[in-house]
């Protein structure tokens, strides 16, 4: 059983090691909401809300989610017995609509407090197999092809598995075509984060001569009817990333055929209690799964890292390592990758598997609230 008296919610600032572009914004710095929540044993566990600092992924930012965990969250969970983690999404669903990546980092944080009180490795506790996951990288919008295409070099010669080139219209066919060409062998995707329109659907195909693994949510994010339709005109596999907000939606994508893989980001669903049924639902129907990321920082990195360690997890996730985000990272050991490309899953400890830096935290942090359970 699992009761929490605390939640303390912390806003840091940590600088991009370089700007990350997609087509709906920038980032150069990451607002990042970090939470340590506390049971009544004085147990600690902490997590990571993965809200950007515009709504442009999803409506959430880390100024919605502060207060949905004020007012919404944090009320339904401080000082309820939980029998289990799996218990707690439910209890969020019940009445509270949305604010999934406020929900999210409360629930995980508490499925990070149930491997620590039960002496196991996060990723042992969901029934996790790998002992190293396969890791791709996120390339943002480049200036030109050319700047793209050594970026992708590098990427490929420093082991990565899969690169994903981010898209839109202007930035498209030249410059995926421009990597392909110049690394013909290498897994290569495109995500576009819902730059097109159904209209744009002879764009997209001619990125189906350039054998991508998948092009990652073209079109609207909360759409699954068109990207149905847009999937019987193409040959590469599209993969859904806003559209998947609950098992719900993938049930529907499978219904539709809007789409052939999933990207599971664990904060977009509302938590692993959701990302755990997703996955075991595509397993079932013969969906690839892998997780994506939203720039987290070490902390948010470890639920990512034991999640990919589910067996349906075939594919590379963006689960990069700590250098390729931040100067220095806030967990220690940081996250590494080795020459082969793959990241190590911790199991030789309980809990998340790595530290908390948190006298770096404490000096980084420019918000602070304390939430207690009102008894
Ligand atoms: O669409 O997957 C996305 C980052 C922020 C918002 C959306 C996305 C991304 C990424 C980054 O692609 C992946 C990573 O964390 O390395
Ligand atoms: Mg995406």
């Amino acid at each position: 059983m699992i009761r929490l008296d605390q939640i303390t919610l912390r806003e840091i600032r940590l600088p991009l090691r370089e700007p990350f572009r997609i087509s709906s914004g920038v980032v150069t710095e990451r607002r990042i909401c970090l939470l340590e929540l506390r049971d009544v044993d004085g147990a600690v566990s902490w997590s990571e809300c993965v809200a950007g600092e515009e709504p442009n992924y999803s409506s959430e930012t880390i100024d919605t989610a502060w207060l949905a965990i004020e007012a919404y969250v944090a009320p339904r969970v401080l000082g309820v017995a939980f029998g289990a983690p799996g218990d707690v999404f439910a209890a969020l669903e019940h009445n509270v609509r949305g604010h999934l990546m406020a929900k999210a980092a409360v629930e995980m944080g508490i499925w990070g407090m149930a491997a620590e009180l039960a002496g196991v490795p996060l990723a042992r506790l969901i029934g996790g197999v790998r002992e190293r996951i396969a890791v791709g990288i996120s390339l943002g919008i480049q200036a030109s092809p050319e700047a793209l295409v050594a970026k992708a070099s590098a990427a490929v010669a420093e082991g990565y598995h899969k690169v994903k080139i981010k898209i839109e219209p202007g930035h498209d066919i030249a410059f995926v075509r421009a990597v392909r060409e110049a690394l013909p062998n290498a897994g290569l995707m495109a995500d576009a984060n819902n730059a097109y329109t159904l209209d744009d659907a002879r764009v997209l195909a001619a990125l189906d001569d350039l054998h991508l693994m998948m092009i990652e949510q073209p079109l609207a994010h909360d759409d699954l009817v068109r990207h149905a339709a847009l999937q019987k005109q193409l040959r590469t596999p599209l993969c859904l990333d806003e559209s998947i907000t609950s098992l719900d939606r993938a049930q529907d994508m499978v219904t539709l055929g809007a789409g052939r893989i999933i990207n599971i980001k664990p904060g977009r669903v509302g938590g692993f209690g959701p990302s755990l049924a997703i996955h075991d639902y595509c397993q079932e129907q013969g969906i690839p799964v892998w997780c994506g990321g939203m720039l987290e920082s070490g902390v948010g990195r470890a639920y990512n890292v034991a999640l990919a360690s589910l067996p349906n997890f075939t594919m590379p996730g963006d689960v990069s390592p700590s250098r390729r985000y931040w100067e220095q990272d806030i967990v220690s050991p940081e996250w590494t990758m080795t020459a082969d490309g793959t990241m190590g899953v911790p199991l030789s400890r309980p809990g998340i598997g790595v530290d908390i830096d948190i006298a770096r935290i404490d000096a980084l942090t420019v918000r602070r609230a304390v939430l207690r359970s009102p008894t």
